[in-house]
């Protein structure tokens, strides 16, 4: 598998919404194209995650499947360590491929996720004891096999920005990271090699904690390309110096792409909350669209339906800009706002 599967677009055509959103809410009414203006504004791409259960949805699938909406997918959960090598040195990439083939298909490009992350690692991992080589074979491996896994670490840092205690910081220390990238690296040199995050979205301890880590990867000519805002926000609680902070990363030398955005607010959804969601949607857009360096956006899947915040933060949802009948929100109109 290549990082960059990056297709010539075919002819497009142009959904409109057939329900309407429930309980007399407004509605998105913009009638153009995600990434169509992103590529327009000089992104590379506006893309959404997207999982495997949800692919038999056809109504789901017609939108998902226009190049027009999403230049880029990202698979939520599929390429995850528990998902491809879920015994040591068994890889399966059924559900990895089902989504890299629908990307070829539909000639989007594929953002790969994740390589090593505290999370979603199968028992072998989570709960070995491994010396120092071990865990750099079982990490060099594992990392030179999802060579197009974009998020090569994903979530090193706690909000104190001390580094996580999982199993890879405990037996190799911060060089779990350098071993990673250097593994992706030399399997597939054209990867762009990314670190993953949240709260870097604004200044903070976290923020600063990466921006040292890109700086000491830098000056030891470690690997390292880009670095992913996750942005899952709060409606009314939008970061103001977002813009800022990309700023500041690219200065250092690496790219930065909002990787993960949705913003959710506490049920139930109303007229102002929704204003206040377009409004902080076009907020987030608005400074990658500022930043050159900024090269694109990904959505943490588009519609309510299947967004993973109702199962995580009870009472809050409504954090995408489709609704879970798969009527755009104002929140799509906030997003192509921040593009003009
Ligand atoms: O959206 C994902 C959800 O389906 C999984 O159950 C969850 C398990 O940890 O992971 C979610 O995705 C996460 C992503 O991989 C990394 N950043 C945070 C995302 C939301 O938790």
């Amino acid at each position: 598998m290549s990082s960059w599967l990056l297709f010539s677009l075919t002819s497009v055509s142009s959904t409109s919404a057939t329900s309407t959103a429930s309980g007399g809410l407004p509605t998105g009414t913009s009638t153009a194209f995600l990434d169509t203006v992103a590529k327009a504004a000089g992104k590379l791409y506006f893309g959404t995650a997207t999982d495997n259960p949800e692919l038999t949805d056809t109504a789901y699938t017609t939108i998902l499947d226009q190049v027009a909406y999403f230049g880029q997918i990202t698979p939520e959960n599929s390429m995850k360590w528990d998902a491809t090598e879920p015994e040591q040195g068994v890889f399966t990439f059924t559900e990895a491929q089902q989504i890299v083939s629908l990307a070829k298909s539909n000639g989007q490009i594929m953002r790969g996720h994740n390589c090593v992350w505290y999370n979603q690692l199968p028992s072998w991992v989570a709960d070995g004891t491994f010396t120092e080589a071990e865990l750099t074979e079982i990490i060099q491996t594992h990392c030179s096999t999802l060579v197009d896994a974009w998020d090569i670490i994903n979530e090193p840092f706690n909000d104190d920005g001390t580094w996580r205690s999982d199993v890879f910081f405990n037996t190799l220390g911060e060089s779990f990271v350098t071993i990673a990238l250097e593994a992706a690296a030399a399997a597939d040199p054209n990867a762009k090699l990314y670190i993953n995050d949240y709260n870097i979205e604004f200044e903070g301890v976290k923020a600063t904690a990466m921006m040292e880590l890109v700086q000491s990867l830098k000056a030891a000519g470690t690997p390292i390309d880009g670095i992913g805002f996750e942005s899952h926000f709060i409606v009314g609680e939008v970061p103001t110096d977002i813009q800022a902070i990309m700023e500041a990363f690219v200065s250092l030398g690496v790219e930065v792409a909002v990787t993960e955005l949705d913003i959710r607010m506490t049920l139930p959804e109303t007229d102002a909350l929704l204003a206040q969601q377009k409004a902080d949607y076009q907020t987030v857009i608005s400074a990658c669209n500022a930043v050159p360096g900024c090269v694109g956006v990904t959505i943490w899947d588009f519609t309510d339906e299947f967004s993973w915040i109702p199962g995580t933060f009870a009472g809050q949802g409504a954090a995408c800009p489709w609704d879970d009948n798969l009527v755009k929100k104002p929140a799509y109109d906030g997003i192509i706002a921040g593009f003009a």
